[in-house]
């Protein structure tokens, strides 16, 4: 426990708005406490709308010349926020740990996703590509070029402080736009990190600025603000559902990365001991805190039982505590209101019927009792129409469904209203082929659960996991730029497209 006292102070956190780190105007702050141990990590400026707007402001005005800087120029500036990055990635790891309480490994893991995103969107300024087509018309040239759409506001949420903000900002900056930057309530101060790199890599003021609330006063300014043209949100279905409808009536380009109900669909033929270390990583990884963790595992009824004795020999030794301590295998979950909101599925899954096999309980050890620590939670005979198969939990929470052949395990995976991830255990090279082409998902593993997307594949699911758009990878560089069609008329004539046709 001594480990989380190596930060020493408490860290002021203040907004970053057109290259200054400013207070909220009100002068408020709000607390981000670390939830394993409670310990008080950082005072953070409690913006409202006068900060949101000023953040705005900052960003619109620097947007004219941020679109015309060379866009390889911007990518050597990307390069180097990604170096510095990559130096300070154990330091930041640590605090991430700190702040929002995943194990140290896995903190690293996130950091070094916002490594990756940065070197891959540093690249893309050399790339970012349109293209040309021929004309239907002699003498006439034509092209479609990319524009950058303007100013962004990038919402981000806690689970991912450093890899979500990376996969919004590095494609929106390379591409040319300006950035207000929201971090999630429960994750400001790794924000803070990210902003003072590019500060040390020498962004012009005004491109990214930062504004942090708690409560929704400064976002809600954001959903509201008329001169922000494209939103790219992270989060909760209920919360995206809210950013879509308030921003609809100015046609705005919104990207939306909501929730998830994943699955690991276990055949007969499957490696089990292969398909276990799948189900622990992914069931519990993050302490279950991912848009792609695994909160569903449909098991062919030939092997349920083996598999469900294997896990919870598995399960039953997974060490809860502390992320900096090398002994925890599982972090706490990030609030006293998650955790409520976790406790209150386990008992929905009670008086669904659903049986308890681990865990479900809020443990009361030493040690564990000052954080916001959740027992890994194991269910079987789950019918795939209970609601605990059938919502997001966002929590340690796994479910057992058996099932009798690779068509219906398919079945009730796609039987949920999200589309996110999504992984198969076979031996069977046909059974593989058919999952593929079968499993409606934004995200499909063989052989490895579900979790691991790499920044170069696009992120991003189907049905209510969001609204069609992907984020990194090149459907990022989609996201935000504008296609612009050029032609050029040579031929010193007025030729009509479609009519002069037979010269
Ligand atoms: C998320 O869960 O919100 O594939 C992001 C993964 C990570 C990203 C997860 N690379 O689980």
């Amino acid at each position: 426990m001594t480990a989380s006292l190596s930060q020493p102070q408490v860290i002021e956190a203040h907004n970053y708005i057109n290259g200054q780190w400013v207070p909220a105007r009100s002068g408020e702050t709000f607390e981000s406490r670390n939830p394993a141990t409670g310990e008080l990590l950082g005072l953070v400026a409690k913006s409202g709308p006068a900060d949101a707007d000023a953040a705005v402001q900052a960003a619109r005005a620097a947007f004219d010349n941020w679109r015309k800087y060379p866009a390889p120029r911007r990518g050597e500036l990307l390069f180097k926020v990604a170096q510095i990055l990559a130096a300070r990635k154990e330091e930041i790891a640590r605090l991430m740990t700190q702040e929002m309480g995943k194990v140290l490994t896995e903190a690293r893991g996130d950091v070094q996703e916002g490594i990756d995103m940065t070197y891959y969107m540093a690249g893309e300024g050399r790339r970012q590509h349109g293209f040309t087509a021929p004309s239907e018309m002699f003498d006439k040239f034509q092209m479609a070029v990319r524009d950058p759409v303007g100013v962004v506001a990038a919402i981000t949420p806690w689970n991912f402080p450093m890899a979500i903000p990376t996969w919004k900002i590095m494609p929106a900056l390379i591409t040319g736009n300006t950035v207000v930057f929201k971090p999630a309530p429960d994750t400001p101060l790794v924000a803070r990190e990210l902003v003072k790199i590019f500060e040390e890599a020498g962004l012009p003021a005004g491109v990214l600025n930062m504004v942090c609330d708690t409560g929704r006063a400064a976002g809600e300014a954001l959903l509201q603000h008329p001169e922000i043209d494209i939103y790219s949100f992270t989060g909760s279905t209920e919360t995206g559902k809210h950013v879509l409808t308030e921003t609809a009536g100015r046609l705005k380009k919104v990207s939306l990365e909501l929730g998830g109900k994943n699955a690991i669909m276990v055949m007969d033929d499957a490696n089990l001991d292969l398909a276990v270390d799948g189900i622990v990583w992914s069931a519990f990884g993050t302490t279950g805190q991912r848009c792609t963790a695994a909160s569903r595992i449909i098991a062919h009824r030939a092997i349920e039982k083996e598999l469900t004795d294997k896990l919870v020999s598995r399960i039953e030794k997974l060490r809860l505590g502390d992320g900096l301590q090398d002994t925890t295998d599982v972090g706490p979950v990030i609030n006293s209101k998650q955790r409520h909101r976790i406790h209150e599925y386990t008992r929905i899954g009670k008086a669904e019927g659903a049986n308890l096999l681990l865990g479900g309980d809020i443990p009361t050890e030493d040690g564990l009792d000052k954080g916001h620590f959740y027992r890994p939670t194991l269910f079987n005979k789950v019918r795939p129409d209970m609601r605990i198969a059938q919502e997001e939990i966002f929590g340690p929470t796994t479910v057992v469904i058996g099932v009798d052949s690779l068509e219906e395990a398919i079945k009730v995976n796609n039987g949920v209203k999200y589309g996110l991830s999504a992984s198969l255990y076979t031996q069977d090279v046909n059974r593989a082929f058919f999952a593929m082409r079968e499993v409606a998902t934004g995200i499909l593993y063989i052989n490895a659960g579900t979790i691991g997307a790499e920044v170069h594949l696009p992120f991003g699911g189907t049905r209510q996991t969001g609204n069609g758009h992907r984020e990194a990878a090149g459907a990022a560089i989609d996201f935000f730029t504008e296609w612009k069609a050029v032609y050029v008329d040579f031929s010193g004539k007025l030729q009509r497209a479609q009519i002069d046709m037979d010269m």
